[in-house]
């Protein structure tokens, strides 16, 4: 089979933004619009599971009006194939916006209009700068009361530190938002009504536009004034993109045509020098048609941007690949969902063709994978296609061992493809089924949620025995529950939510150790010299061996390092992990009889207990990064309130008529923060956050975890 879609026509892209800026909205309008859906479906319509949107399907998205898993669809704007991801806004999903980044080319970035940058639109951004990904921005629901174009632009430029570009202006805002000027054409592009079949009149821009469209607000009608002002920048910002053009300009005066500031603008997108804005109200059906052009004029095909890094065994890049379909097959597995009917495993194929039937290398694994059926997904509904190539985002059907993260490849070809970077879960709940009866099939619900959701964690309490689902926050560990009842059929129950905390050591020494038993039969001998030293915060931990001479025997090094790594999760003051350590083994003796690779895991693990009671350990906490917007009139019982919960106030913003307080409160602290917040703004303020880093403890406050810890132990 032939290549259908060119390479250069395809354009795989994500929405990414902040809760509720619209993404959901504006997805599916570009359905509507491209003709892939003949009815469009609004959030706040779909709470009585009889509807949904395309992307929101599942039972608890359409509930709760979020969108809690990413979801791809696809769609031909211009002869051009648009694969696009809509993930979701709130922290709590993280990893679904991390792993989507991770492989499409290019995002549009939706603010609202009247909040502007808020903290999951930067979290999002930096996630974006990280993996290099060209951006759009669009300012959305410019309908509503109290947006402000310029006020949004200017948030991305001093809270993004990024060089937006408008490339259009709003005409009206808020009821009045009548439609925009394109500055690429300098044309007004105006809608008379908000039917979602209305089509925009083109006007020339003339200094009687405000007066002819009624705009009466004095910023609405400056910004229209100014329009001379956007016109020269975007020119004189295109030039600087294009010698040639910006020659003629010089020398000749030749003002760049629409087509030459359209290939700038492609060029300087996809090279990040700048990310071009537009607005719109994708509710009330205007400029959703526009996002899709740009979409198609400005954002990467896949052979535009940077080839995809190949990496040796710690990680490192060691080569590329090409996005060609000549270059032997290599995909990452980005996804794994689980249901009652299998597994599909989402790849993005950076390069090379794989047909249906192929047997191909897990090369992450070292496992031979055989690739059955074949489906390009379309939110829940399943296409099959019988081969993929460079480019194409599609799902494979019952893959045996391939998680999230692996690579897939030629066998004769092996290349292992860059690794992803998953977000640590730092909040625990105890997990267990409703019933007795439904243990087991609770326990491999369990396992297929976490499997495929890589920010969740799953260990047994060592102490109580108790089974410990870690998360990203209290939502997504209720979520995970409610999606087992809907999915798999199986209730649970979850206990009080508890803070991941951490071990760490704050001194550094050397500790010898000697493990020797002479019982009857064979003895066991192992002595081990290791030196414990702090690292700095999320260094985690490292090994390294310095012996020697053979003081241990080399076979016997693997198994020093076991112990270290198993004993570390069982901390000396509280049994949390030990993390942020140097572990150097120095010397040791052996004995040709007594010795072997048991008696070494044991003086290692041994040797860790009685160091790290010497290295005066510590407790460390999560610290979370909370924004809470509020009105002004109860500012000062937010600070207090913040104070009291050994909150670190950081910054206050203006939002919109709002003001935003930026501080960082320990997690133990936030449990309950809501309804206090409630209570103390009569329901008027609201609050977002995010995992920052890990903090030690303040001495009289470990003291009661770790007194709690053992009560709970000798409870248990
Ligand atoms: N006034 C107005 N409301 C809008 C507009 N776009 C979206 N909304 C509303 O904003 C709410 C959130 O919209 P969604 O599309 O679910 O937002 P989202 O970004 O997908 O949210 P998450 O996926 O949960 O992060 C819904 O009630 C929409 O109807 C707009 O242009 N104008
Ligand atoms: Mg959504």
């Amino acid at each position: 089979m032939a290549r259908t879609t060119p390479l250069s026509d395809i354009r795989n892209i994500g929405i990414i933004a902040h809760v509720d800026a619209g993404k959901t909205t504006t997805t599916e309008r570009i359905l509507y619009y491209t003709g892939r859906k003949h009815t469009i479906i609004d959030i706040h319509d779909t709470k009585d599971l009889k509807t949904s949107t395309t992307t929101d399907y599942l039972e608890q998205e359409q509930k709760r009006g979020i969108t809690i898993q990413s979801a791809a669809v696809s769609a031909f704007w211009r002869d051009k194939k648009i694969n696009l991801i809509d993930t979701p806004g709130h922290v709590d999903f993280t990893i679904e916006v991390n792993r989507s980044l991770r492989v499409l080319d290019g995002a549009v970035v939706v603010f609202d209009g009247v909040a502007g940058v808020e903290p999951q639109s930067e979290t999002n951004w930096r996630l974006a700068d990280n993996y290099g990904v060209p951006r759009l921005c669009y300012v959305n629901k410019m309908d509503r009361s109290g947006a402000n174009f310029l006020r949004c632009v200017d948030m991305i430029k001093k809270r993004l530190g990024a060089r937006p570009l408008p490339v259009q202006i709003p005409i009206g805002s808020e009821e009045n938002f009548k439609g925009m000027i394109d500055l690429v054409e300098m044309k007004a592009l105006v809608w008379d009504s908000d039917d979602k079949d209305a089509q925009w009149h083109i006007l020339e821009v003339t200094p009687d536009l405000a007066d002819k469209m009624h705009i009466t607000m004095p910023s609405d009608r400056q910004l229209l004034a100014d329009v001379g002002k956007f016109r020269t920048e975007l020119v004189d910002t295109c030039l600087e993109q294009d010698d040639e053009a910006m020659e003629s300009f010089l020398t000749d005066g030749v003002v760049p045509s629409a087509d030459v500031l359209r290939r700038a603008l492609r060029k300087g997108t996809v090279h990040s020098a700048f990310t071009p804005v537009l607005c719109g109200s994708s509710y009330k059906n205007k400029g959703v048609q526009q996002v899709l052009d740009a979409v198609v004029d400005y954002l990467p095909a896949p052979t535009d941007v940077a080839s995809i890094k190949t990496v040796d065994a710690d990680g490192e890049p060691i080569g590329e690949r090409k996005c060609s379909d000549d270059e032997p097959f290599a995909a990452l597995a980005f996804k794994v969902i689980n249901d009652i009917y299998g597994a599909l495993t989402f790849i993005r194929v950076y390069s090379g063709v794989l047909t249906k039937g192929a047997s191909v290398l897990n090369s992450t694994r070292g496992k031979r994978e055989k690739i059955g059926r074949m489906v390009e997904m379309f939110a829940k509904e399943a296409n099959p296609v019988e081969e993929a190539r460079a480019g194409d985002i599609i799902a494979l059907v019952s893959l045996a061992d391939t998680e999230t993260g692996d690579t897939l490849c030629d066998s004769a070809n092996p290349v292992v493809l860059e690794r992803m970077r998953f977000p640590d879960p730092v909040i625990s709940v105890s997990v267990k089924a409703k019933t007795k009866a439904e243990q087991e099939k609770f326990g491999a619900a369990l396992g297929k949620m976490v499997r495929a959701d890589p920010s969740l964690h799953l260990e047994t309490d060592r102490e109580t025995g108790q089974t410990i689902l870690r998360g990203m926050g209290e939502l997504h560990l209720e979520v995970t529950l409610d999606r087992m009842r809907t999915e798999f059929g199986v209730e649970g129950i979850m206990g009080e939510p508890q803070v991941a905390y951490r071990e760490t050591l704050t001194k550094k020494l050397t500790e010898q150790y000697i493990h020797k038993k002479q019982t009857g039969g064979a003895g066991q001998f192992a002595e081990v010299w290791i030196v414990f030293e702090p690292l700095e915060r999320g260094a985690g931990f490292e090994f390294v061996d310095e012996t020697v001479g053979g003081s241990v025997p080399r076979e016997y090094v693997p198994s020093v390092e076991k112990g270290l790594k198993i004993q570390k999760e069982d901390g000396v003051l509280a049994h949390y992990p030990t993390v942020d350590f140097r572990a150097t083994l120095i010397d040791g003796s052996y004995h040709d009889v007594d010795s072997n690779a048991l008696t070494f895991e044991i003086a290692a693990k041994a040797c860790f207990r009685e160091a790290v009671r010497k290295a005066a350990p510590i407790l460390l906490e999560p610290v979370m990064k909370v924004e809470t917007v509020t009105p002004g009139d109860y500012l000062g019982d937010v600070i207090g309130d913040l104070n009291r919960r050994r909150g670190t106030i950081l910054d206050q913003l203006e939002r919109g008529t709002n003001i935003a307080v930026v501080a960082n409160v320990p997690l133990s602290e936030m449990f309950g923060y809501i309804g206090q917040l409630r209570s103390m703004t009569s329901g008027r303020a609201s609050y977002t956050m995010e995992f920052s880093h890990y903090d030690p403890v303040p001495r009289q406050v470990a003291d009661e975890v770790i007194a709690q810890v053992s009560k709970a132990a000798l409870a248990g």
